[in-house]
Parts: C-alpha cells; sequence; structure tokens
C-alpha cells in the first residue's frame, strides 16, 4: 500500500508445469473440467516463470492487462474477465462480513471495486507450447489473492486459476502435482494438490530443449474440442489407460523409482501426440528434431555398461506438449552427460537459442 497515492499493489512469480499425465479434452469449457485427471512437475521459481504485478487505484478507471509489454482486452477475454471476477467476489464476501481491516479502502468504496492494472511478463517464448498460460493464471490468480488479502487456501486458488486455463491450477503448487479432474458438473472437485514436494525428491531435474520458440499452430483449446469430438482413441485413453497410469506414476514418485516414472511419463507422452494424430483432420505438434530428440533418449537409455555388459537402465524420459518442445526428466547425476550427448547431436547454431534462453537450464527444478 502507498498511502499518497491510494493505490495498492500485489507482485507474484509463477512457474511453469510440465505434465507426465498429459491433460487433454474438456468435459466443460466455460468452467474448465476435463475428461481426465492430470500430473505435473512443477518447475523451480527461478526459471521459467511470470511475474505479475497488480495494481489497484482509486483513480482507474477501467481493468487492463499487459502481456509482455502489448494490451491485452480485458472486457473480452472471458478467462480474464472470470478470474478477476471471481477473486473479486471473493473480496466482498471478506468486506461484508467486515473481516478486512478498513484503511483507504473504506466501506464507500471498498478495495473489491476499485479498477486493477496488470503487468505480466513471461521469462520465456510465450504460447510455443511452454505451458505460459499455466504460469501466467497462476500468477494472476496468487497476485489477486495477496492483494485482497483473500483467506482462501492454495486448492480453493487453484479453482480460480482453473477458469483461466485448465493447467494453471497446477501451477498454485509446487513439486509433483495432481489436478483431480472430478466428476461434479460445478466443478467443486476439480481441483490440484500437491502429491509430492520438490524436496521429496531434490535430484530429479528437468531439461528444457527448445527446438522451436515460434507460436504453435493449433491452440490446445481449439485443438483439444476437436479431439474430443473426432478421436476414437481418445476414448479409451480417457476411460481405461490414464487412470491406471495416474495410480503407478504417483506410487513410483513416493517410492523415487525413477525407471518407472519415466517409462510412464514417455507412453503417456507418445500416447497424447498418437490421439492428435488421431484426431481428424490430424494435430501435428512434434517435428523432426522432437522425433530425434525421442530417438536419442530410447539410444541413452538402452547404453550398456563397457565393462560389464550390463545394461545401464532407464535414466531419462522426454515428454512433449502442444508444441515441438522437448522436456527431459532425469536425475541429477545424469544431467551432465546428456547435456554433453545433446550438444554433440543438436549443432550449435540451433543449440543457440537454448542457451540464450535459459544459460542454466540444465539447473531446472
Ligand atoms: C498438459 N497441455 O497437461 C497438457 C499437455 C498441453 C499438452 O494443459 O484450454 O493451455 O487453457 O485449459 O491448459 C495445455 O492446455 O488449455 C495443456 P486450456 P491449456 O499440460
Amino acid at each position: 500500500y502507498t498511502g499518497k497515492n491510494e493505490e495498492y499493489e500485489a507482485s507474484v512469480t509463477s512457474p511453469v508445469n510440465i505434465a507426465v499425465i498429459k491433460y487433454w479434452g474438456k468435459r466443460d469449457s466455460d468452467l474448465i473440467l476435463p475428461t481426465n485427471s492430470s500430473l505435473s512437475c512443477t518447475l523451480s521459481q527461478d526459471d521459467l516463470h511470470t511475474k505479475t504485478t497488480i495494481r489497484a487505484s482509486r483513480l482507474f478507471e477501467a481493468d487492463r492487462l499487459w502481456l509482455n509489454g502489448v494490451e491485452e482486452q480485458v472486457a473480452t477475454s472471458k478467462r480474464l474477465s472470470n478470474c478477476i471476477a471471481q477473486a473479486r467476489a471473493f473480496r466482498k464476501e471478506l468486506e461484508t462480513n467486515s473481516q478486512v481491516v478498513e484503511t483507504i479502502a473504506t466501506k464507500e468504496r471498498p478495495l473489491s471495486e476499485w479498477k486493477l492494472h496488470i503487468i505480466s511478463e513471461n521469462n520465456f517464448p510465450t504460447a510455443a507450447g511452454l505451458a505460459s498460460s499455466a504460469s501466467g493464471y497462476a500468477a494472476l490468480v496468487q497476485a489477486l489473492a495477496n492483494l485482497f488479502e483473500l483467506t482462501l487456501d492454495q486448492t480453493e486458488l487453484s479453482k480460480i486459476s482453473r477458469l483461466g486455463s485448465g493447467s494453471a491450477c497446477r501451477s498454485m503448487f509446487g513439486g509433483f502435482v495432481e489436478w483431480r479432474g472430478g466428476e461434479s458438473p460445478s466443478g467443486e472437485d476439480s481441483y490440484a494438490y500437491c502429491v509430492a514436494p520438490q524436496s521429496h525428491w531434490p535430484s530429479m531435474h528437468a531439461l528444457v530443449l527448445v527446438v522451436s520458440d515460434d507460436k504453435k499452430g493449433t491452440s490446445s483449446t481449439s485443438g483439444m474440442s476437436t479431439t474430443v469430438n473426432t478421436s476414437t482413441l481418445f476414448a479409451e485413453r480417457v476411460k481405461s489407460i490414464v487412470p491406471k497410469r495416474l495410480q503407478k506414476i504417483k506410487e513410483a514418485i513416493l517410492s523415487h523409482d525413477f525407471s518407472t516414472f519415466a517409462e510412464i511419463t514417455m507412453q503417456d507422452s507418445n500416447q497424447f501426440h498418437a490421439v492428435c494424430m488421431d484426431t481428424y483432420p490430424p494435430i501435428f505438434y512434434m517435428n523432426n528434431t522432437s522425433k530425434a530428440i525421442v530417438h536419442l533418449v530410447h539410444l541413452f537409455n538402452s547404453q550398456l555398461h563397457p565393462e560389464t555388459n550390463a545394461p545401464k537402465g532407464i535414466r531419462a524420459a522426454y515428454t512433449f506438449d502442444a508444441g515441438p518442445n522437448a522436456v527431459i526428466y532425469a536425475e541429477e547425476q545424469h544431467i551432465k552427460e546428456l547435456v554433453q550427448l545433446i550438444s554433440y547431436f543438436f549443432p550449435p547454431a540451433k543449440a543457440q537459442s537454448f542457451r540464450a534462453y535459459f544459460p542454466d537450464a540444465y539447473k531446472i527444478f
């Protein structure tokens, strides 16, 4: 709060999350309710993130938002308006019950009625399949919660950020996070919770390989809607495959079983892209470089020990979202070798753009 200008401000940083069991498909596109539960790892705050600052002032005449310096129209974005309206409604509830300290935001014109100016910046390429909407809406909702001093817990806040973008609810927590899809038409049971904190498995790292920073061809929203309407593989995935994988991967996380974690992660990424190809017309997110990365990881995982000839085992897992960029999960002791291998096989000219974005990306997570 700055007394002189009668303004309140909140600023937060929210990290990206990378799903290992993918969310793809909605059962309600207004409330953003998914057809299946999903699970992700939230990256470290210091790496890929969105920083959002919100200022409330009596003098502002409209809610306005700038994303990476460019103004977005709040009024015409249903998702943005929904998140702001929900947070305001909770603030109003507190004001009505006199649960807020009355300062400059007086009863005559309480804070819930002040207009907001929002500045949001990503430190990575927006909409290149690097989960910008996840960290973006998570930061927005967390900043609103801080500004309005909401008394909701993270799970309740995750329901608000879900209204902005489904995957955003998972970025409301650190570590390994499940988004329970839920069954209720109201969305009350569709929220995120922390399966295990980052400290549970500190050696787990995520290597982000930026294959391309172009904007993606098919948006997740329209892509998943076409999938739900046309793919026959999709129904099978939702009904009988995802529930089993979720159970198994949670057990693998809790018991630090990297090889099961990795196998499920790779299989689920492959199935998500198979379902995209089974969509009509088909959707292709991975390109030839992405496919080369898949081969490289399988090669790495099939290495034999030079002296004993014993298999070295599964030590890395790739996963791809709605774009060609790869994320490789591996434990810390294998990161150096993986980075060397990737730098060897992918020409420096291309690798440069990766390094320019994330000079120490291999430290992520
Ligand atoms: C995920 N993706 O689980 C999956 C994997 C992309 C592939 O969540 O329409 O941007 O805003 O709810 O959250 C991308 O979907 O879609 C996504 P909306 P969102 O991370």
